[in-house]
């Protein structure tokens, strides 16, 4: 086998889940508390804004009293001491992995921290609630903000550098997502269509285990520090 090189690791919602922070689809997960129709799709949010906007206003407070986990560290560690190329891409809008010290990293679902004006097409950083949402601070228009994220229907961002990076990898591991999402779920496929190794760490299989050539379950705070250490 050839000596790996090239590092992809995708990371979803369970990465997060032992700092606290809700999954969507587990059991008692966010799309049991709220149908997606009504707080992430654009017609939402042109539907009715402030309740969107009371929806990540709770999780944007939530998270920020959560922690980085020994998941989130054990990828710090690999991106700092691994000499090849490495990219963590996260599907979170969570700012854990950065936290804990991670640079090599893309959210393509976009960050509960940034706000996106839809005015100016300036992003921000969220400084607001919904009692005392400020003006875009570039061009100043009231009411036009909304939460930088990637909602259904909507492209995820930085997709030709995902990609290029899937397509050099030796190696893809996938951690705590459920492979339900599109283009996210399809990953897997195109790095194993490059020639990389596929490694899924999750806590039961995802509905796209079928395409790793490995797959480890349980907690992410003990698989993915055994993996990285
Ligand atoms: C643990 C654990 C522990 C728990 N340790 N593990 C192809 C086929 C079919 C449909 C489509 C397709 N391509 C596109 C679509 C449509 C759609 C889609 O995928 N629909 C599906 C539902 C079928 N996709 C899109 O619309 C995407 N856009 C797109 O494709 O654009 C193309 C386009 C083209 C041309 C013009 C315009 C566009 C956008 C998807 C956006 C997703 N947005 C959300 C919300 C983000 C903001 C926010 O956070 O509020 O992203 S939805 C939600 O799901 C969020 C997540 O990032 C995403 C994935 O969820 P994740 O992370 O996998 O969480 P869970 O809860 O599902 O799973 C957690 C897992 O962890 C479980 O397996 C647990 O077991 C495990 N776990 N605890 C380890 N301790």
């Amino acid at each position: 086998m050839s000596p790996i090189r090239n590092i992809v690791v995708l990371t979803g919602a369970g990465v997060s889940a032992e700092s606290g922070i809700d999954t969507f689809r587990d059991a008692g997960g966010l799309w049991e508390q709220h149908r997606v129709e009504d707080v992430a799709t654009p017609e939402a949010f042109a539907r009715d804004p402030d309740l969107v906007h009371r929806f990540y206003d709770a999780r944007r407070e939530a998270i920020q009293a959560k922690a980085p986990n020994a998941a989130h560290e054990a990828l710090a560690r690999l991106d700092a001491g691994w000499p090849g190329e490495l990219l963590i891409v996260t599907q979170n809008v969570d700012d854990l992995h950065e936290r804990a010290g991670a640079k090599r990293l893309i959210h393509m679902h976009g960050e509960h921290l940034n706000a996106w004006c839809i005015a100016c097409d300036t992003r921000s950083r969220w400084t607001g609630t919904l009692i005392e949402r400020p003006a875009c601070p570039a061009c100043g228009m009231p009411g036009y903000l909304r939460p930088d994220v990637v909602w259904f229907g909507e492209m995820p961002y930085r997709m030709e550098e995902i990609y290029a990076a899937l397509n050099k990898a030796d190696l893809f591991v996938s951690i705590g997502t459920s492979g339900a999402v599109y283009p996210a779920a399809g990953f897997v496929r195109e790095a194993r269509a490059a020639g990389a190794r596929t490694l899924e760490l999750n806590m039961e299989p995802s509905q796209g285990s079928y395409w790793f050539s490995e797959a480890r379950h349980g907690p992410a705070t003990q698989l993915v520090p055994q993996w990285v250490d």
